[in-house]
């Protein structure tokens, strides 16, 4: 084993009891970790060392983002001269090509001794390709080797990434720029534009955008188009509209032509949380009959159907249009969804969050009844790990994406996932997301959760460490119910539980154990601040790191004043008990900071455990 090896290992058993797929090892020919989980990974040779002098072999089908993204990782790995000619050496080859797999997207990738051949079945696959290539580079010596392995992969989901379709403090634009770059990296192909505090898509969606915001969109769209991301722009009408209104119809046109002109080629007309049982105007009782759920189905259906023929077919390059109904969270039938699953365009796509708005699990069986219900395959809108709802107030949402089922990619043409108000933070789930639904049969939270933690923390294994710690302390992921669909801080209550036994058995070594636990809690916030992990995490969770910090504190202190209570030193442990309090105290009043629709509140910190614990061992110290 090398040492290399050795002492990752060593980190990730002194850090967590999930298995993790180890890094490329030069020596032992073990299989690198890709992420997204490719299909089919072979080890076919040795590492082939990457000399600082390559030949790129392009032609036409070369796809210019994956080239400029092969370019600069080459620099980025010691690569000095990259020709263009014909010649000897060591060959780069980029292009789309029939021995590519054959779904949209695919890629083959290869390296030999002579070189490394990236076929794209598109210009897609072709990005995807260096994107697997950017995770294949070894350390070797001085410089660095590219693992020897081959590589046929492609989705098994068409659409897959986020929707920015929270309430509250719509992300920035540097948030969005940094969102696209991370859904490009992570095979992600869609970016939704849906943000529900942004006036110009919801509240004032008739308003034509000024210069200003124009510029700005434009500026997304070419950062999209770059990560090969579809830019999806989703605006949201239903407040108001006039479903029979020719203005209106031409009003929700042009809003479109003004981002097509920018270079939009994926839009949405989505229809949630609107009223369906009132008209807007008296027109509409003209036209689609007494309000209600089948009147309202035709209305949608009338737009939908209107955009569809009169937009997006008479416009070069624009994909299906997309919808989510106004009944998006149910498998039942109804009127309503009578209206669209005969008459809607088959070609418009309908999103659909699960079984609730926030649901427990999402299994075949109901993505196939409501593909049914639907008459078409649906796009799942999954709602985690945004935090705009009450029961998530004060939480930062960390845990792993889960309890979706392997084979979902039967019946769901995609998954966006709609995070969190804070976009660094939401990358952790989205990571997940994004790796399900490129391969949801070779999924596993186990493997994909620390990887993404590992990205977050910039490969720094300490601060990776850390992370599992702090996001073990973030890892309630709340139902609009009472009962979470994720536990809260599942190691850490597996830690307690395991101490209240043996220490209930009189072994009172188990405190010692607990204790370098609770200091890894108080130090945790220190190593992430410290080490590689991405600035835009360490700012947004800020409150909860430094609630983090007291809280591991006063854990520390608690487990000292049960300490010297145990050896009869009871001046002392009243002295702790006392300092214990205090620190708690300071905990529970740190503050989320105004950054969600449900303003300023606790930061929450392995709620329900740790603050629980520390009541416990107070109780058994002071009696
Ligand atoms: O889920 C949908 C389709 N719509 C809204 C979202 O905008 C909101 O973020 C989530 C979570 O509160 N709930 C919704 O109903």
């Amino acid at each position: 084993m090398t040492l290399r090896r050795r002492a990752w290992l060593a980190a990730v058993v002194a850090t967590s009891a999930l298995a993790v797929v180890p890094p490329a090892d030069a020596s032992t020919g073990s299989i690198p970790v890709v992420s997204p989980t490719p299909q089919q990974i072979n080890r076919d040779a040795d590492d082939v060392s990457l000399p600082s002098s390559v030949v790129l072999v392009t032609d036409g089908t070369t796809d210019g983002p994956a080239k400029d993204l092969l370019v600069s990782l080459l620099k980025q790995h010691g690569v000095r001269k990259i020709s263009a000619a014909p010649q000897r050496g060591f060959v780069i080859r980029l292009a789309t090509s029939g021995d590519a797999p054959t779904p949209a997207e695919g890629y083959s990738l290869a390296v030999r001794r002579d070189g490394v051949t990236i076929n794209g079945r598109d210009g897609a696959g072709q990005y995807y390709g260096v994107q697997t290539l950017r995770q294949l580079f070894v350390r070797s010596g001085h410089g660095w080797a590219v693992s020897g392995v081959a590589v046929r992969d492609w989705p098994n989901m068409a659409l897959r990434g986020s929707i920015e379709g929270f309430y509250g403090p719509p992300w920035t634009n540097d948030d969005r720029v940094r969102q696209i770059k991370f859904l490009g990296e992570t095979k992600a192909n869609t970016y939704i534009y849906s943000a529900k505090d942004d006036a110009y898509l919801r509240a004032q969606w008739r308003d034509p955008y000024p210069q200003q915001e124009l510029d700005a969109l434009g500026q997304l769209v070419r950062t999209a188009n770059a990560n090969h991301v579809d830019f999806t722009y989703a605006l949201s009408p239903g407040v108001s509209i006039c479903f029979s209104s020719p203005q209106d119809v031409a009003a929700v046109k042009a809003k479109f032509q003004a981002v097509y002109d920018l270079g939009v080629r994926s839009f949405s007309l989505p229809f949630d949380d609107i009223s369906y049982t009132k008209w807007n105007c008296a027109g509409d009782q003209m036209a689609f009959g007494a309000p209600g759920q089948a009147a309202a189905g035709k209305a949608q259906v009338s737009l939908l159907n209107e955009i569809t023929k009169d937009f997006v077919k008479t416009h070069d390059g624009v994909r299906p249009l997309q919808t989510v109904p106004t009944e998006y969270s149910d498998l039942k039938d109804s009127p309503y969804k009578t209206q669209l699953r005969e008459n809607l365009d088959p070609s418009v796509v309908v999103q659909w969050t699960g079984t609730a708005v926030v649901p427990p699990s999402v299994t075949n069986d109901e993505a196939q009844q409501v593909s049914t219900v639907y008459g078409r395959k649906v796009f799942l809108w999954d709602n985690y790990p945004v935090n705009d709802y009450e029961q998530s107030a004060g939480r930062l949402l960390l845990a792993p994406y889960a309890h979706r089922e392997a084979g979902l990619s039967k019946y769901l043409n995609g998954i966006v996932s709609n995070p969190m108000n804070q976009e660094a933070a939401s990358e952790v789930a989205e990571f997940g997301v994004a790796d399900f639904s490129w391969n949801d049969a070779g999924y596993s939270p186990d493997r994909s959760w620390p990887q993404a933690l590992a990205r977050l923390a910039g490969g720094d294994p300490r601060a990776t460490a850390a992370l599992k710690v702090f996001a073990d302390l973030e890892h309630l992921a709340p139902v609009f119910g009472p009962t979470p669909w994720q536990p809260q801080a599942p190691v850490l209550a597996a830690r307690v539980a395991d101490f209240w036994q043996h220490w209930n058995a009189g072994d009172h070594r188990a405190l010692d154990k607990l204790r370098s636990y609770a200091e890894q809690i108080r130090n945790a916030p220190a190593v992430i601040r410290g080490g590689q992990v991405q600035s835009a995490f360490v700012s947004e969770a800020g409150p909860w790191l430094d609630a983090t910090a007291l809280w591991g504190d006063a854990m520390v202190t608690r487990l000292d004043a049960l300490a010297a209570a145990t050896r009869r030193d009871h001046a002392t442990a009243q002295r702790l008990t006392a300092a214990a309090d205090a620190l708690v105290k300071q905990a529970e009043a740190v503050k989320t900071g105004n950054s969600n629709r449900w303003g300023v509140r606790q930061a929450l910190v392995g709620d329900g455990v740790l603050d629980a614990f520390l009541v416990q061992v107070r109780a058994e110290t002071v009696g």
